[in-house]
């Protein structure tokens, strides 16, 4: 038996991870993963890799891609002859998903740079086309607002390191003013260290930085970082779960719980 994954660049760490856990859970289980990995021309490019994965006879697919709900939607009807699983969707939309809350990780990192003094604060998220980056930085700017705070900046990142670093470098030059970072993952953290630490800034006692991911390098940045920990090992298993389950039909969609990890990077 074999069962699909369509995801997003494996070049980034989190997707990855998944993938390493969504083979582990299915092989345990005794089935095949085949991987199609995506990430230009989205729509397109994902009902290509259904369809070549369903011209090899599986049956069932996690989705690793960042979806709007319509989008979500629209694979799901197409595609009645199969079961899709997806696992970047806003939990709410009505599509078969396991996916993380959105809000919980990101109001206790808010929460606890407050608690420990900090009201300037820089914000570096995600893309805005990826539903989960939107929906974290949402979440930061409501929880900040019901204080009274508007973020001295907004960034834009791409997820990756290289981008953490250069909006670390305009923030340092347009708005140095911050405090504390809150940055939407630990990729893009680990390049907002890079620049840091080139530019003299002490972290924490300068600024202080907050991810997003807990993936298994982030213990080993410098200083050790203080993220939101998704944990990505047992949503893969969760999803190869529900996949594999007999009644798919009546299995509810599963929302699962992020929560702050304290580290180093953050006083
Ligand atoms: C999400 C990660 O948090 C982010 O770092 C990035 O890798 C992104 O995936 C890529 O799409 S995790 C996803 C299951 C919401």
């Amino acid at each position: 038996f074999t069962i699909g994954l369509v995801t997003t660049s494996l070049a980034l760490h989190a997707p990855s991870q998944i993938a390493a856990s969504v083979k582990k859970y299915a092989h345990q289980a005794g089935y095949q993963v085949l991987i199609s990995m995506i990430d230009e021309d989205v729509n397109q490019s994902i009902q290509d890799s259904i369809n070549e994965l369903k011209s090899q006879r599986v049956e069932k697919v996690i989705i690793n891609i960042p979806l709007e709900s319509a989008e979500a939607e629209r694979i799901y009807e197409n595609n009645r002859d199969i079961l899709c699983l997806f696992l970047d969707v806003d939990p709410t939309s009505p599509v078969f998903n396991v996916c993380f809350n959105p809000a919980d990780g990101s109001r206790a990192s808010v929460e606890y740079l407050l608690n420990l003094g900090h009201r300037e604060f820089a914000l570096l998220a995600g893309p805005d086309d990826s539903v989960s980056s939107r929906l974290r930085l949402q979440s930061w700017q409501e929880t900040l607002a019901e204080k009274g705070i508007v973020p001295v900046t907004v960034i834009h990142g791409d997820w990756s390191a290289k981008s953490g670093y250069y909006s670390a470098l305009q923030m340092l030059r347009e708005t140095p003013q911050f405090t504390a970072i809150l940055v939407g993952n630990d990729q893009m953290a680990l390049g907002v260290i890079s620049a840091l630490h080139q530019h003299n800034v002490a972290i924490p006692q300068q600024v202080s930085i907050v991810g997003y991911d807990d993936t298994y390098d982030s213990a080993f940045f410098h200083p050790a970082l203080t993220t939101v920990s998704l944990d990505l090992d047992l949503q893969s298993k969760e999803a190869v779960e529900h996949l594999l389950a007999d009644n798919n039909d009546g299995m509810p969609s599963k929302i699962l719980p992020a929560r702050l990890v304290v580290r180093n990077s953050a006083s």
